[in-house]
């Protein structure tokens, strides 16, 4: 009897911890669906946004944008998939990603790595695709 309550209070633990750790991700919160990243390097502000975004078409939040705020040149994107290869690339005022590749496949859910790159300065960081 002692053992099996033992092994339920782990259970429990463990659910408690795998809650929390799933409260803390922006994924799955309908609240935080629309949400904003700002990196900011000597003056030069990037925005990303939606993040996470979702380009099923229905015309919520189907594109990530990269607002980069300061007096820059252009500025240029890169998205990369987890196993480093690049998939998309884009200059422009304010790039877009529509979350297809460079050969208009739509991408797979999952995080992706973004390099943004304007006047010399690197910003990383991961946008969120779900389908
Ligand atoms: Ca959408």
């Amino acid at each position: 009897m002692k053992l099996s309550l033992n092994i339920l209070f782990i259970l429990s633990s463990i659910a408690f911890a795998t809650s929390l750790s799933l409260s803390d991700n922006s994924f799955t919160s309908p609240v935080d669906i629309d949400t904003t990243t700002t990196d900011q390097k000597d003056g030069i502000t990037l925005m990303v946004e939606p993040n996470p975004f979702t380009p099923n078409g229905d015309g919520i939040n189907d594109v990530v944008s990269f607002r980069v705020d300061g007096n820059t040149h252009l500025p240029v994107i890169y998205i990369y998939r987890s196993d480093g290869k690049c998939v998309f690339s884009a200059m422009g005022p304010m790039p877009v990603w529509d979350g297809r590749d460079k050969q208009g496949r739509d991408m797979e859910t999952g995080g992706y790595i973004y390099q943004l790159e304007v006047d010399g300065y690197i910003f990383t960081g991961v946008i969120n695709l779900i389908r």
